[in-house]
């Protein structure tokens, strides 16, 4: 039953039950529709406790109906007669009370959440605004300017900062249930507070707050159209009347449900969801995971590192010697500590993670690690010789797993006695905050290692697609395609800031070129190099990024790459570069031509699909919609175009 009335004492306690996150759901509306009539008629009822079975409050409106014709009752109407209710609701919120569920606790006369809850309206993250009074009750309940940011920028906030704003009005120190029972019995002994929707929206905490918000918000949203309708829906809460708002918040909401860049974000949404799947297989669970250890403190094992203390698992970190683990623990300590300062974590879990972290030079250290990756230099001699030391190491049912980011992990498995538990885990910089995680099968690997693999990266709460080894596997492969066709037009007639600014435009956060200066051109010069023996001849080949590293200019690093950098870091076009890549337009004997910003993310998104095929009829990507994942999440493809498989069969 998707809503459920229980009686405790004059309290009539309201239940929703309905995995897996009590999205409002049609039977969950009835629901609570039947009880807000029941529980008004019934006098024995003087007081009403609405609150949720499972993991949390309600999570918002259910996203697979939105693309079904709507059912009465929809929310907005169902919620303006709980509002209406004669008797007092309590919202006892714990888990998550986001978009409609946050609305839902908006319309109850009080508000009270377990210390863990989150608040939000996150609504813009798929193209909308909140669509049932959450853009006319919130300024009512806490100052505008924070409501902007709340429902611009979608993110949710923890109970704590809600008991700040004003959004709560107690936290549960014991049982939420039994507390918010109690603030019932009390509320019954004094007149209910008006509603919402009858107070005066409060003061803007001050002008240049919220205009600094607004230019924040807008600036932030790029090509994104909701975060601009939130400001919109603000704006209209702060100077129209009630009823005129909520009428023009739900015109918005209906006209935004209908975008393409609402069905983009739905679709990028269930689709990273989906892609979990690729580490379902068919009778194989995955194996405990306790002890986790990390070879290698560099940049990137220190961040694997924290990634998975953060997850709560006892990490070692193996370094060759005293000097290389001081600076590993080093970065371990000092990222942990931006995570205390940025607030992902309390004091007590940054003690926890401290006390589940050790470092050691000895491989004796990780005999009993469940699984072990290594993050060493990118040679394939090298991270042979430490799987190999490894497997000698461990127990014989660890997983081994390397962090190479396009090494053929078929032969790193070959090396060893036990292929079948090696796999691919490879993060993307920085390991600890980036979302992405490619999980790379072998020809010889073990189902259960795949779905383990699946599992630990559930825990580390990353996006896991599954991939076979390749050359870059999903990513890195795509990504070399379109930063070819990227050089080739630096040849034909454009200028790297040409390039860069169609790539903005279109809603990248950054350019290939401005990218490549940002990571360093030495890290793709040496791959070149590496591949330059096998290099396939009869492939059309551009030397401006060889010619670059050669004189030294391997980007921002070094004040010069494709752009010029000034001593505060900020980028101009290089007349160097610029004359470099003329000259070699010359020596190629190229008519150089104009390109225009059409032309050029047609040549670049052209090239993305047509390597995502191969990719695809090679069996390395799964399903197109993988691969929208993968770019999404990787390179900043941007979001609300669904990423390119997505994008391109709209335009079809
Ligand atoms: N509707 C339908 N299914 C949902 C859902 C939703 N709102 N949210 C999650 N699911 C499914 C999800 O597909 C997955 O299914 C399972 O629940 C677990 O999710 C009127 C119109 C709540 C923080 O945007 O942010 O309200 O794969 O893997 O990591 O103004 O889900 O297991 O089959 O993400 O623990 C606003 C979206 C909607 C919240 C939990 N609400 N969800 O995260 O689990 S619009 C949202 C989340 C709205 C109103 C407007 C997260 C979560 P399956 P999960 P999780």
């Amino acid at each position: 039953m998707a809503v459920s009335i229980q009686m405790r004492g004059q309290i009539a306690v309201v239940t929703i039950d309905n995995p897996p996150v009590n999205a409002t759901s049609h039977a969950e509306r009835l629901g609570l529709h039947n009880a807000l009539h029941q529980t008004t008629q019934d006098e024995a009822v003087k007081a009403v406790v609405l609150h949720c079975a499972g993991r949390t409050f309600i999570a918002g409106a259910d996203i697979t109906e939105f693309g079904a014709p709507p059912k009465d009752p929809n929310l907005p109407d169902l919620l303006a007669q709980i509002e209406a209710a004669p008797k007092p609701w309590v919202a006892a919120i714990h888990g998550t009370a986001l978009g409609g569920g946050l609305e839902t606790a908006l319309v109850c006369h009080y508000r009270i959440a377990d210390g863990a809850a989150k608040l939000g309206l996150p609504e813009v993250t798929l193209g909308l605004i909140p669509g049932a009074g959450g853009t006319v009750r919130l300024p009512r309940l806490i100052a505008p300017d924070h409501a902007l940011e709340m429902i611009a920028g979608g993110k949710p906030i923890a109970a704590a900062h809600a008991l700040d704003l004003g959004l709560i009005d107690k936290i549960a120190q014991g049982n939420l249930l039994d507390e918010a029972i109690s603030l019932a019995e009390e509320a019954t002994k004094r007149p209910t507070p008006p509603a919402l929707i009858e107070r005066p929206v409060l003061a803007v905490t001050s002008q240049d707050t919220w205009d600094s918000a607004a230019r924040k918000i807008t600036a932030r949203a790029r090509g994104q159209t909701s975060p601009i309708a939130a400001i919109t829906a603000l704006k209209n809460a702060l100077k129209l009347d009630a009823p005129t708002a909520l009428a023009a918040e739900r015109a918005l909401f209906l006209e935004l449900r209908e975008s393409d860049q609402c069905k983009a974000l739905r679709h990028i949404f269930f689709a990273e969801r989906a892609a979990a799947q690729g580490g379902k297989i068919k009778g194989v669970t995955a194996g405990p995971l306790s002890h986790i250890g990390v070879v290698g403190g560099g940049t990137m094992g220190a961040g694997i590192a924290v990634a998975c203390l953060l997850a709560g698992y006892r990490v070692t970190l193996i370094e060759r010697n005293t000097e290389a683990a001081d600076a590993g623990r080093d970065r371990v300590h000092s990222t942990l500590d931006q995570s205390l300062k940025r607030g992902v974590l309390t004091g007590v879990a940054h003690l926890h993670t401290v006390e589940n972290f050790q470092i050691s030079t000895s491989y004796s250290a990780i005999s009993d690690a469940d699984l072990v990756i290594e993050a060493v230099f990118e040679d394939m001699q090298v991270k042979i010789d430490v799987l190999t030391a490894l497997e000698a190491a461990v127990r014989p049912d660890a997983i081994l797993a390397t962090n190479t980011s396009y090494l053929d992990i078929n032969v790193m498995a070959a090396a060893l006695m036990r292929p079948s538990r090696v796999i691919g885990l490879h993060f993307f910089s920085p390991a600890h905050i980036m979302k992405l995680l490619e999980i790379v099968v072998t020809d010889s690997v073990d189902d259960q290692t795949t779905a383990t693999a699946f599992a630990f990266a559930m825990r580390l709460k990353k996006i896991a697609v599954r991939a076979k080894v390749g050359e870059g596997f999903i990513a890195n492969r795509i990504m070399s395609a379109y930063r070819r066709e990227a050089e080739y037009m630096l040849e034909d007639g454009a200028m790297p800031w040409d390039i860069d600014t169609a790539m903005r435009e279109f809603g990248f956060p950054l350019g290939i070129f401005e990218m490549q200066d940002l990571a360093g051109l030495d890290i793709s010069w040496a791959m070149r190099k590496r591949l330059n023996a096998t290099r396939d001849r009869t492939q059309r080949y551009v030397d401006i990024g060889d010619k670059l590293c050669e004189a030294g200019h391997f980007g921002r690093k070094t004040g010069r790459g494709y752009y010029d950098y000034s001593d505060n870091g900020n980028a101009r076009p290089s007349a160097g570069t610029r004359a470099l890549i003329m000259a070699e337009s010359q020596r190629k004997g190229i008519t150089r031509v104009q390109i225009s910003d059409k032309a050029i993310m047609v040549r670049i998104l052209g090239r993305i699909r047509s390597e995502a095929a191969m990719l695809l009829y090679e069996g390395i990507a799964r399903c197109a919609d993988d691969i929208d994942v993968v770019m999404v999440n990787a390179f900043g493809f941007p979001r609300w175009t669904g990423g390119p498989m997505f994008h391109a069969s709209g335009q079809d």
